[in-house]
């Protein structure tokens, strides 16, 4: 059925620990059409490629640029506009913040709507399955489902739409940024199990090694569980401080992808932060720190995740298609 069955190195814990990388030919050529497609979209994306990958100049344009609005304390439904301070600090100090908290009928009635709507296998709109068919799925169409994004539907559901413009993570957004934020893009998507997966369908899903986005000259990344997450679920980890700091070797690197072995033995295994909690669990971060999902091992994992950058995008990559 899979053309392909290698297995990876994978201790208990569900992260990828082999040191070795394979060749770049299969990495450069996989980013060749994704990149050409992003500079067609918009020019302006070469240049947030090609210099915002250095620290000082992501640094430099926040030093010159600030918001049009008073830093006010917003308030919602959803979160309390008085955690904006320390969400902000901690984001700046360290690059995440985890203790965000989203209310249960949200988490409800987003479960509800991943529930009855498809989802999209490796982003193609012709692999459409519901997520309880996924096994039924990786069969009939002879393919592996490492994850299943539900794309521009998530327009359709209210809950997410209330997240993405809730007025307390703009406001937080607001501060990190020291900009007016733009919503970058809304993603919810499933994280299956799929044992057997290579190194390159493992790293498209972002599950096989530590990476940075440049998606912007800033921005900063909301997360929220929609399952309960443990080790065996695909949990989310994070290198804290590496948003700032940043080894040259790492800045002038081809690839923003590293194995975690690289990464913990240059920055410190104790700069590691391995996201678990119940459904509802929420973080921000700076997404231009190291971090990646995991291994699914068991549970199936539905998350969120919300972008805020300075630079309007394509409604495409919005929906991260
Ligand atoms: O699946 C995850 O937890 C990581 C997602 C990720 O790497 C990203 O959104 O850039």
């Amino acid at each position: 059925m899979f053309s392909r069955l290698t297995t990876r190195r994978r201790s208990d814990d569900g992260i990828p620990r082999t040191a070795e990388e394979p060749r770049p030919w299969g990495r450069i050529l996989d980013r060749v059409g994704p990149y050409l497609r992003g500079v067609a979209e918009n020019p302006a994306w070469a240049l947030i490629f090609t210099l915002g990958r250095f620290t000082a100049v992501r640094e430099m344009l926040r030093a010159i640029s600030h918001r049009s609005g008073p830093v006010l304390e917003a308030c919602s439904d959803l979160f309390d506009g008085a955690m904006a301070t320390a969400v902000t600090e901690a984001v700046r100090r360290e690059g995440i913040f985890l203790g965000l908290r989203l209310p249960d009928e949200t988490v409800v009635q987003i479960r509800e709507f991943a529930a009855t709507q498809p989802c999209y296998g490796a982003f193609d709109r012709q692999c459409a399955f519901p997520a309880a068919g996924h096994s039924w799925a990786e069969q009939t169409f002879g393919r592996r489902f490492l994850v299943g994004h539900f794309l521009d539907a998530i327009e359709y559901c209210g809950a997410i739409r209330a997240i993405e413009t809730d007025a307390v993570l703009k406001e937080i957004a607001a501060r990190y940024l020291c900009a007016d934020p733009v919503a970058i893009s809304t993603r919810l998507w499933w994280s299956f199990p799929s044992p057997g997966a290579d190194d390159g369908e493992l790293r498209r899903a972002a599950q096989s090694r530590m990476h940075a986005d440049i998606n912007d000259w800033r921005s900063i990344k909301f997360f929220f569980y929609l399952t309960d997450v443990d080790r065996e679920a695909g949990a989310h980890i994070f290198l804290k401080g590496t948003h700032r700091r940043r080894r040259l070797k790492h800045q002038f690197a081809l690839f923003t992808g590293h194995t975690l072995a690289a990464l913990l033995e240059a920055y410190g295994p104790d700069k590691l932060v391995t996201v678990c909690g119940p459904a509802g669990t929420g973080f921000a971060e700076d997404p231009f720190a190291f971090h990646s999902g995991t291994i699914v091992a068991k549970t199936p994992r539905l998350i969120l995740q919300v972008e805020y950058g300075v630079t309007p995008v394509s409604r495409a990559r919005f929906f991260g298609a």
